[in-house]
């Protein structure tokens, strides 16, 4: 991990010196020398050469309002023809058409039925069922010699980045049979969001235990935190899906030692699952208590994130748990007060020994490759090209990333380095702390100039910047995690098990269930009922399974 870290600073160094080096006031020559031997360096790389005889790729696409939004903000740029699209032509010799886009909400049951149906594009991102479903069913290629010999070293240094490897979870029988899309796993830390200006109002300190966390709480709901006379406020926000990113309980419950999604390892070498252990009862009665008390909205069930979104914004709620892009969650209370004010805390914990976070590993979706598709190589051609573009020597992160809008989101595959956002942190750190903005460059440049403008000018759309990268933002609480230990990795990589692929869904909405209704008041006695429940119907061979491969690896 660390050896990642120094390697990485060596990167960024690398893309800051050729910024530099195409600063416009040199001369022309100058700029077009430096850049031509930088392109020929780097697209010598047979990953990056262009089809003599350009080729066609077929995929599929969804389009979003995000989507939408960016199409209205360039005219004459659609998800079919871009910015992107005409790179990877221009560059590469590849050009993409989408077989079928439709509407994001409709996108994976169009793929369903497409694949039940032997519909396969030439390209295509899958979830992991999928991929195995695929797999046993000789649909998709082995990629294993495609990728070892077309991937760029840059493009194998990002993927790299993570703390455990991506690809284990997409090798079946020592076959890489997708390319993982790697998401950063640490990006989904959780942190306390609280409502400072009403600890103000209340004279009470942000938390240092669990203990002080629910006095808080109560005080939130009982004591009028915003003044205005009415009992009107909850504590603590949860939604109906517990283990949702924001408003989700995994951040709290890591205070009991609880990890109710987590494979953890206990000392014999064994693998166990997280939720059935009895620490999560303890977690339960408390919120059990919370619950009846007021504290958590007696209507929770029926709360998803957008309702949860729309009670922070009218000023019900004083605290939730959340990633570090909770800010630009809560951020719409500031347009209704203009007096709220938050600020991300790290976890607390009720056992006197330091909180740990369980953070698994985001390999949710793979990118496959047809079985007969001639040109398996032109996928991992798009990866090196979209990751070169954006972070490697000759970025054009304003033109192909940010500009500020998301034109990223043009491309058909979007990998990024996993660690650019704490790594956009440590440099906005670094140069605050030795007042020299001058290396920063792409995206901690982009972050530090919204922060400035909304110290300097009280821009408010740099308020959710300031508040997840300034020093005492979300980042540095990672940044304090990681440095203590006290990131608790999911011990599970592989792809699923059998049973797990029949199962999983089954014994994941029944835990659910259980949970929500001790929440609700059933005996706490249920979540024993619970834990039989789930080794009867399957949980047990899961765990066999799953401990088998662990022993294997
Ligand atoms: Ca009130």
């Amino acid at each position: 991990m660390k050896k990642h870290l120094e390697l990485w600073g060596l990167v960024t160094c690398l893309i800051g010196c050729f910024l530099i080096g195409c600063n416009p006031e040199e001369s022309d020559n100058e700029e077009l020398d430096t850049t031509n031997t930088q392109v020929e360096t780097v697209y010598q790389h047979k990953g990056l050469n262009r089809y003599e005889e350009p080729i066609v790729l077929k995929i599929i696409g969804e389009i979003s309002d995000n989507v939408r939004g960016l199409e209205d903000q360039f005219p004459g740029e659609t998800l079919r023809d871009n910015r992107w699209t005409k790179l990877y032509n221009d560059m590469l010799g590849i050009e993409i058409q989408y077989e079928w886009i439709v509407e994001s909400p409709f996108y994976y049951q169009r793929l369903a039925n497409e694949i039940a149906s032997g519909n396969l594009p030439d390209v295509v991102k899958v979830d992991a069922v999928q991929m195995r479903q695929l797999a046993n069913a000789g649909l998709i290629q082995d990629l294993t010699t495609v990728f070892e010999s077309y991937a760029t070293p840059f493009t194998k240094y990002v993927m790299s980045q993570e703390s455990i490897d991506p690809f284990e979870a997409a090798r079946m029988d020592e076959k890489l049979m997708g390319i993982p899309e790697v998401i950063s796993d640490l990006d989904t830390m959780q942190y306390i969001w609280i409502r400072t200006d009403w600890l103000e109002n209340l004279d009470l300190d942000p938390p240092n235990t669990m203990e002080d966390l629910l006095v808080i709480s109560k005080a939130f709901t009982h004591n009028d935190p915003d003044q205005n006379g009415e009992d009107d406020t909850y504590g603590l926000a949860v939604t109906n899906y517990l283990w949702n990113n924001i408003g989700g309980l995994t951040g709290f419950m890591a205070g009991f030692q609880a990890y109710p999604t987590t494979w953890l390892e206990t000392k014999d070498g064994q693998l166990v699952y997280g939720g059935i252990q009895p620490e999560v009862k303890e977690a339960l009665s408390v919120l059990q208590d919370m619950y009846h008390d007021g504290q958590i909205d007696s209507e929770f069930m029926f709360k998803d994130g957008n309702k949860i979104k729309e009670q922070v914004k009218n000023g019900e709620i004083g605290m939730l748990f959340g990633e570090q892009w909770a800010s630009f969650f809560v951020e719409d209370s500031l347009n209704a007060n203009l007096k709220a004010d938050w600020q991300a805390f790290p976890i607390v914990s009720a056992t006197g020994e330091p909180p740990k976070m369980p953070i698994s590993h985001q390999v949710d979706y793979f990118w496959v490759v047809r079985a007969d598709f001639e040109y398996p190589e032109a996928l991992v051609k798009l990866i090196n090209l979209h990751l070169e573009k954006n972070w490697g020597e000759t970025a054009d992160y304003e033109y192909y990333y940010s500009t500020p809008y998301p034109v990223w989101q043009f491309s058909p595959v979007t990998p990024y380095p996993v660690l650019k956002n704490l790594e956009a942190y440590r440099d906005l750190e670094y140069a605050r702390q030795t007042g020299n903005n001058s290396n920063l460059y792409g995206e901690a440049k982009a972050i530090h100039e919204r922060i400035e403008a909304y110290l300097n000018e009280g821009e408010k759309t740099g308020w959710g910047w300031y508040k997840t990268y300034s020093s005492d933002g979300a980042y540095s609480i990672l940044d304090k995690f990681l440095k203590n230990d006290q990131i608790l990795f999911d011990k599970f990589i592989s792809p699923p098990t059998e049973t797990m692929i029949e199962m999983d869904t089954i014994l994941m909405n029944r835990q659910l269930d259980y949970y929500q209704n001790i929440i609700l008041g059933n005996p706490t006695s249920e979540f024993d009922r619970f834990v039989n429940d789930w080794k009867e119907v399957g949980g047990n061979i899961m765990t066999e399974e799953i401990n088998n491969i662990y022993r294997n690896d």
